[in-house]
């Protein structure tokens, strides 16, 4: 803990703290507990950098436990299942992935078979830069090299479903904004079967129904294709490039070829991927008559029209350009998210039709995204913007707790209690 923290802060501090003791389940964190009782791919990256302010050792081990999950082909799953917990602790569970059928999938362990905002590298090298101990960091670095680089050559190679550079979901769940608006039209092309997947008992707030219907369709229809990048790419009728998750793509691969560089590996290659990238995000995605980016669904190849809080994704690419910054901030600004919300960012545009205030990804500030626009808008030299995003993650926690989500007008506290990221982002925070 830093020693300028005021005596609310601490006391902030040691909240956070406890609930990363918590939910630590001896090898991994528990997303939240009851509610998420596994390990999610991105909520570990975010956690690690906030275990690396309180308890580096388990920072380490959080992502080596993720990485346990690893497919062959370098695909990281958005989620690795505690196998100490019951098959119903959530749903839904191994039975849905079968990964044990996967002649690439880990053995001794379930995942499931997508993918999640690859943030890991910018977590990792996170982790180093605050390092009590920076050989033995190093050594860890050196250790985590080959796993990160096999994640981004399986996006690269298996996930640019159009070959124009950038990566694509094919699962909502993938984005890790589950129901944002801007899934709304791909997924209504969707056919479902007659009959309903999600079992009604599911202790969840939202999405339910018709939502989980389509989630779960979508997964088996990837695991009957075997999870093949080639029915990926010509057949699986969801694939959408988001400008947050590459956002966090181009982010991770600036500290994948810093890594590189520290470990004795070749940055080059990875430079020249976060170029690529980078060039096509502002091809692809950028709408230069809204001023925004927008999410790509390529199946009618057209961008979505809802402007959500992954619209901002872009301000983590460092090389974004000034105008388009300046545009991204005067949106971020406006009526249509911080401009009216008491509590920002908003992850959904207010005016829009869908933004619903309670409904989880349409509409609710979330501290995941809160954390990114605020990294973002620092590395622009926008601490305005920065000292904003700060300030209302820190009104929201002292309010409400480390609760899921929040309702951006009072902030009032929404789904899980003591939600894993939401206390480790703030001890990233804090500092
Ligand atoms: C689906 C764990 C995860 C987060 C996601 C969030 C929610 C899961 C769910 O919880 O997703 O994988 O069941 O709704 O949307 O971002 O990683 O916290």
């Amino acid at each position: 803990m830093s020693t300028r923290l005021t005596g609310d802060e601490t006391a902030l501090w040691q909240a956070a703290a406890r609930v990363l003791d918590a939910n630590w389940t001896g090898a991994a964190t528990a997303a939240s507990p009851g509610l998420y009782p596994h390990q999610w791919s991105w909520d570990s990256a975010f956690i690690s950098m906030g275990l690396a302010r309180h308890r580096p050792d388990r920072a380490e081990a959080e992502l080596l436990s993720l990485f346990r999950g690893q497919w062959a082909d370098g695909m990281l799953p958005h989620l690795v299942f505690n196998s100490s917990l019951a098959r119903h602790a959530f749903f839904p569970g191994p039975e849905l992935w079968r990964s044990e059928h996967q002649p690439g999938a880990p053995r001794g362990v379930h995942t499931s078979g997508l993918t999640h905002p690859p943030l890991h590298a910018l977590a990792a090298l996170r982790l180093h830069k605050c390092a009590p101990d920076a050989d033995g960091s190093r050594a860890f670095l050196a250790r985590l090299y080959p796993l990160l680089a096999a994640q981004h050559r399986h996006l690269a190679r298996t996930r640019d479903l159009a070959g124009g550079g950038l990566i694509a979901i094919c699962h909502p769940w993938e984005s890790g904004l589950d129901n944002s608006p801007a899934w709304d039209r791909p997924l209504g092309r969707l056919r479902l079967p007659p009959t309903a997947y999600a079992p009604a008992h599911v202790p969840r707030t939202l999405p339910t129904g018709e939502d989980y219907d389509r989630y779960v369709r979508l997964a088996i229809l990837m695991r009957e294709a075997g999870y093949d990048p080639g029915y990926l790419r010509d057949s699986h009728p969801f694939a959408v490039e988001d400008p947050l998750v590459n956002a966090t793509y181009i982010a991770s691969t600036h500290a994948l070829a810093e890594i590189a560089a520290l470990v004795g590996g070749d940055p080059v290659p990875h430079r020249e991927r976060a170029g690529h990238v980078h060039a096509a995000l502002r091809e692809r995605l950028w709408d230069t008559e809204a001023g925004c980016f927008r999410a790509r669904d390529l199946r009618e190849d057209r961008l979505l029209p809802v402007v959500t809080a992954a619209s901002f994704g872009p301000l983590l690419d460092p090389d974004l350009p000034a105008p388009i910054v300046r545009d991204l901030v005067d949106l971020l600004l406006s009526a249509r998210f911080a401009g009216a919300a008491g509590y920002p960012v908003p992850t959904c545009d207010i005016q829009a039709p869908a933004f619903d205030r309670g409904g989880y990804w349409r509409g609710p500030t979330w501290i995941s995204t809160n954390w990114l626009l605020w990294y973002g808008s620092l590395a622009h030299g926008l601490p305005v913007v920065a000292d904003l995003l700060y300030g209302s993650t820190m009104r929201l926690v002292r309010q409400s707790g480390f609760r899921e989500f929040f309702d951006p007008f009072d902030g009032t506290g929404r789904g899980s209690h003591d939600h894993s990221w939401s206390a480790a982002l703030v001890l990233d925070l804090l500092g």
